[in-house]
């Protein structure tokens, strides 16, 4: 069997302890994928120090410089994009198409991130009193934790570690458990385009070796992707350490299907928001709501094209929808459907696991689609993380937005209606972070802000511009070329 090694300091390291854990293909659990580093707080601890270290070296290298690693970075990501995928679908499950597209993320976020060091602007800003100059610039932080999930295994990690380690910070990475090989490779890519050693680090394990990268003194930032319960236990220990920290947590998104929408349209992103990466993405539309005009005729499409999904393994061509993550995962599916059931939906399709004898060694579960759900039924509020779609109707265009801000998450939101008029004003009205108009609540893109409200985040954006928010600090500079003692607010007043 492979074993798969830390990546600290330049140099691949067992766990101190010694320990490893199985990492097993959802689409067939007979299938191991290796052995794994099971690191623990000896492990995070020569991590972070290796990261310290860098800190003060790689701070000084000019930020454009720091650009050409970067670019570098995302030409190996290219030239590895078809290996690297079904890597990742053996893994994760989801199918290779949408493991290409989880590689594009990461490229388009590493030229954006090269591109971005020539463009770290500051304001120099005229000061109050005679020659005296006012600047600030945006400064790293130091050592970076990141913490992510295994859905995105590689698009998400490089929102966070490629403009982290752009913008002069070094980073100790923990993929999820469910995703090690992904992080494994990440490490490679890294080595390879010259990334310098302990700039970046990758420690293997479970949940509670992240918890010792949160408490480090030395870990000055944490960034985390993952459910909403270790975020907010991370956003508490952060809290009460002074570390800044970004968390991106659940969604439970919804799709608004307006009277006059293209229905065809609609139906095309619903399924594919709803059961595209088998509904395990923070962004998956959870939510269908249609207007009662169209509500039982859009059921009826909707469910004729659900059941018609191609479900199977997602290293097989012509495979639509893939496993969920594991065995876990599909009881919490079934037992949402149970609950929904008790409450008073109606289950349209799907509901269990995949009866096909082929599939009988992985985690599938069918496309399901539970109707006549209301604000307050568990299935129109709680996040399900797999390919469960509550469908509710609304009475209006008001009734509508309210249904869909009826809600604790706000990660993403989408409208689909011909009317521009009441387009703006679901803009202006969904309380989400992100917000889609005839488009699926998923695909955003990597040049982009991303990330959600309420009970989702706690304010910052990854991605775009606004990702180097999270990952700098600013300096403000008072230059004064007087020669002579000036008082602010006081000698010019
Ligand atoms: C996630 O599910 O954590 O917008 C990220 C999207 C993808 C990213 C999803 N580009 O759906």
């Amino acid at each position: 069997m492979e074993k798969f090694k830390n990546y600290i300091n330049g140099e691949w390291v067992d766990a101190v302890s010694g320990k490893t854990f199985l990492n097993y293909n959802p689409a067939n659990l007979k299938d191991i994928i290796g052995e794994f580093a099971l690191s623990d707080k000896a492990d995070v601890d020569n991590a972070v120090k290796a990261a310290k270290d860098a800190f003060e070296m790689w701070r000084l290298v000019p930020a454009p410089k720091r650009g050409d690693i970067m670019r570098k970075v995302g030409d190996i990501f290219t030239r590895r994009k078809v290996e690297l995928a079904r890597i990742m679908t053996r893994e994760m499950g989801k199918p290779t198409f949408e493991t290409e597209g989880d590689v594009q993320e990461a490229i388009d976020t590493a030229y954006y991130a090269a591109s971005e060091t020539r463009r770290l602007f500051g304001n120099t800003v005229p000061s109050e009193m005679n020659n005296k100059m006012n600047l600030s610039f945006r400064t790293p932080i130091g050592v970076v934790g990141v913490i992510t999930a295994w859905n995105f295994p590689i698009a998400v990690p490089s929102w966070k570690i490629l403009p982290a380690i752009a913008a002069g910070n070094t980073v100790v990475f923990k993929p999820s458990k469910d995703a090690p090989h992904s992080g494994v490779i990440f490490a490679e890519i890294m080595e390879e385009a010259g990334v310098p050693k302990g700039v970046f680090n990758v420690l293997l394990g479970k949940g509670s070796m992240g918890d010792h990268i949160v408490h480090h003194p030395d870990v000055r930032v944490v960034g985390f992707t993952g459910s909403t319960n270790i975020g907010c236990q991370i956003g508490e220990v952060c809290g009460r350490l002074n570390k800044r920290c970004s968390l991106e947590m659940g969604g439970k998104n919804a799709q608004i299907v307006m009277e006059d929408a293209n229905l065809e349209l609609a139906l095309e992103g619903v399924l594919w928001g709803a059961f595209g990466t088998t509904g395990q993405r923070c962004t998956a539309t959870s939510r269908l709501i249609l207007h009662k005009d169209i509500y039982d005729k859009f059921i009826d499409m909707l469910k004729k094209r659900a059941e018609k999904l191609v479900i199977g393994p997602g290293l097989e061509k012509g495979t639509e929808m893939g496993p969920v993550i594991h065995e876990q995962s599909l009881k919490n599916c079934e037992n949402y459907v149970k609950i929904a059931i008790e409450e008073g939906g109606r289950l349209v399709t799907g509901g269990k696991r995949c009866s096909n004898p082929a599939l009988a060694d992985g985690c599938f579960f069918e496309p399901t689609i539970i109707a006549d759900v209301t604000d307050k039924h568990t299935l129109f509020n709680e996040e399900v993380f797999g390919p469960v779609l509550a469908v509710a109707k609304a009475e209006s265009f008001e009734h509508a937005i309210a249904l869909q801000n009826h809600c604790e998450y706000g990660l993403s939101g989408s409208i689909y209606t011909k009317d521009v008029n009441r387009a703006w004003v679901a803009v202006r009205e969904i309380q989400t972070g992100i917000c889609y108009v005839n488009a699926p609540t998923i695909g955003a893109e990597a040049h982009m802000p991303f990330g959600g409200v309420k009970g989702t985040g706690n304010g910052h954006r990854e991605g775009g511009w606004t990702a180097f928010d999270i990952f700098t600090e600013w300096k403000t500079v008072y230059f004064d070329y007087s020669d002579s003692l000036q008082r602010a607010q006081i000698d010019n007043y």
